[in-house]
């Protein structure tokens, strides 16, 4: 049960309570509470809410830049009506790492700030009254795990937080919690592989995952509540003799029912909401449900003002609205896997999902983001470091746990497996493989794989690009490289490497991943200047003009969706402002550019 990554949700046999709420919480700079028993009881703690990062609640820099252990506590209840049952705590996400005590005794441990894990309590809880959870916690950063960076101890001897990524290293407990009961023997995974029959018909493979010996029948219920197709045993074939689509901004939703039944009785029920369609690259195209579809869309993060990277569902409401009104179709969930409930609205509003695991600052030159677009060739290799072979068992841990939480998402289209690292040498073609082939193993849909390319990793240089089904590059012309004034040069040397890619993609499509321009949501200024809303406008019609005379060119996901926090430095001000949205989802002149070239832009433009 530890490992079953399902999305809790509450059935005929089971039954979900929400955690999240106040918790008390205490920082641990010395690292002392274990050995003076906080994992029993918090002193002096102070009460922050869950979930939510923790930086932007306080009033004073040392909680915001804080770096270290740290402790969160609560109380719950356990119903006596659940004795018998499997006891669980199901974290949505503990960021970067944590221990979890119940009543004093350590239950579990994850290392990763970005996917969830259960914490099977049965043994240890108190029935019919209150219980404590614990969590000792800790979000320094290393080169042994994703995202990548440093912890710095200052002079003062206070640690800080060395991101090689561009990005706010937020965390705390950012996702919800539940406390779960589950029967003894319980449905544990489950996967979903479609086909389109040549009569119209729509076949679900299946296989089902149990901690029992008992058999399982599974149903297929449509939006009006019919049952259109059932099968039992723990592999087999749903068949669909009318089938609706779920279509790109056109979603339809199927209800999935797992049973394991013994006779008439129900040893445990679950359910999901799965779509049925399929993706794959055909003739250098995407194809969903075999028709082209051009992406246009986003790299986006979880970001906003005082939650942090917090689940805030109605910021995630106005996100998919925001979406919508200006014309995309797709995102991809830079630089890390998003909370599940992002997924579930992308199933039911048509959006396509690029999944990325947290990899990313694998290259210190990124370090900070102050040469990223230079890059440095002088640093050591980062691939060929003592410390490369843990940090690819975390970063293939990650992959899986990835691919095990989403691979039935109908919105997810593909996995990113690295963002930016350093692809100029063998090494990194030995670790690449690595993660591409496990990633291809454990997906049961076979989705394409990608990774986001660097700008300095050209088509000439780049010995990772021929691992990639689709190639995606973060391009920067007109921006890091010759700006401003020079931009006419920008897209001649833009033109150039589009060449160089043509000739290596081998029949691939290629899309943009990043391309974007720091603005400010408060400058105009004619003739432009960078930073300004005009010279955005101006340069998103160069990087446009790019990408329409390259008909290899399949999508465009701009960066940012939205204005977002990052550490301090001489390159940002207050943040990354490459959003075409402002931090609180208003637009920026850029926003109705885009309006206008995607909602004309055919689904299937280039097709
Ligand atoms: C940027 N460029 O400089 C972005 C980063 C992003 O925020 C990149 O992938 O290449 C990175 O994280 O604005």
């Amino acid at each position: 049960m530890k490992k079953s990554l399902l999305y809790p949700r509450v059935t005929a046999t089971r039954r979900v309570v929400s955690l999240d709420g106040f918790w008390r919480f205490k920082f641990d700079p010395s690292s002392e509470g274990l050995e003076k028993g906080w994992a029993a009881g918090l002193p002096e703690a102070l009460s922050v809410p869950v979930p939510s990062s923790f930086a932007d609640l306080f009033t004073d820099k040392e909680s915001r830049e804080y770096c270290g252990d740290f402790w969160y506590e609560t109380d719950f209840f356990v119903p006596g009506e659940w004795a018998g049952r499997e006891i669980l705590i199901r974290f949505g996400s503990a960021t970067h790492r944590a221990r979890v005590f119940v009543n004093g005794t350590e239950v579990t441990s994850h290392v990763g700030g970005f996917l969830p894990f259960n914490a099977v309590v049965t043994d240890v809880v108190k029935m019919n009254t209150t219980n404590r959870l614990s969590l000792l916690m800790n979000n320094e950063l290393s080169q042994t795990m994703i995202p990548c960076g440093a912890t710095a101890t200052l002079g003062d001897g206070r640690k800080m937080a060395q991101p090689y990524f561009d990005f706010f290293n937020y965390s705390g407990i950012q996702r919800p919690v539940k406390l779960m009961a589950l029967p003894k023997e319980s449905i544990t995974d489950y996967t979903t592989v479609y086909r389109l029959g040549e009569d119209g018909k729509a076949f679900v493979d299946y296989t089902v995952s149990t901690n029992g010996e008992h058999d399982v029948c599974i149903s297929l219920i449509d939006a009006d509540g019919k049952t259109v197709a059932q099968a039992c045993g723990k592999e087999g074939t749903l068949t669909v003799e009318k089938p609706v689509l779920w279509e790109v901004r056109n979603a339809y939703l199927y209800t999935i029912v797992i049973r394991i039944m013994d006779g008439e009785a129900v040893f445990d029920e679950y359910c999901d909401r799965i779509g049925i369609r399929t993706f794959e690259i055909v003739d250098g195209s995407f194809h969903l449900n075999g028709h082209p579809v051009y992406l246009k869309g986003f790299g986006r993060h979880e970001d906003a003002d005082i939650r942090g990277r917090g689940l805030d569902l109605p910021t995630l409401k106005r996100d998919f609205e925001l979406m919508k009104w200006i014309g995309a179709n797709s995102f991809r969930t830079s630089h890390y896997p998003y909370a599940e409930e992002v997924y579930y609205m992308a199933d039911e509003e048509g959006f396509l999902i690029i999944d990325e695991v947290p990899a990313v600052g694998m290259f210190e030159s990124l370090m900070n983001a102050v040469d990223a677009a230079g890059g440095s060739q002088d640093k050591p290799k980062w691939f060929e470091k003592e410390t490369t072979p843990e940090l690819l068992v975390h970063h293939k841990e990650c992959v899986r746990e990835m691919i095990s939480r989403d691979k039935n998402h109908p919105s997810v289209i593909a996995w990113s497996l690295l963002n930016e690292p350093e692809t100029t040498y063998d090494a990194a073609t030995r670790y690449f493989e690595q993660v591409f082939d496990y990633a291809r193993e454990l997906d049961p849909q076979k989705r394409p794989r990608t990774f986001a390319i660097i700008g300095n990793s050209t088509p000439d240089i780049c010995k990772c690009q021929q691992l990639c089904d689709f190639i995606s590059l973060n391009r920067y012309f007109g921006w890091y490289f010759l700006n401003g004034f020079m931009l006419p040069t920008a897209e001649m040397a833009f033109r150039r490497e589009m060449e160089g890619w043509d000739k290596v993609r081998n029949g691939r499509p290629v899309i943009f991943t990043e391309f974007g321009a720091d603005t400010s949501a408060q400058l105009h200024k004619l003739p432009s200047v960078m930073w300004s809303q005009e010279y955005q406008d101006e340069y998103l019609e160069m990087n446009f003009r790019v990408f329409d005379s390259f008909d290899f060119v399949k999508g465009e996901q701009v960066w940012n969706f939205a204005d977002f926090q990052t550490g301090e430095g001489i390159i940002r001000m207050n943040g990354n402002k490459k959003g075409i949205f402002s931090r609180d989802r208003q637009p920026k002149d850029a926003a109705y550019v885009f309006r206008k070239r995607w909602t004309e832009l055919p689904v299937d433009y280039k097709g």
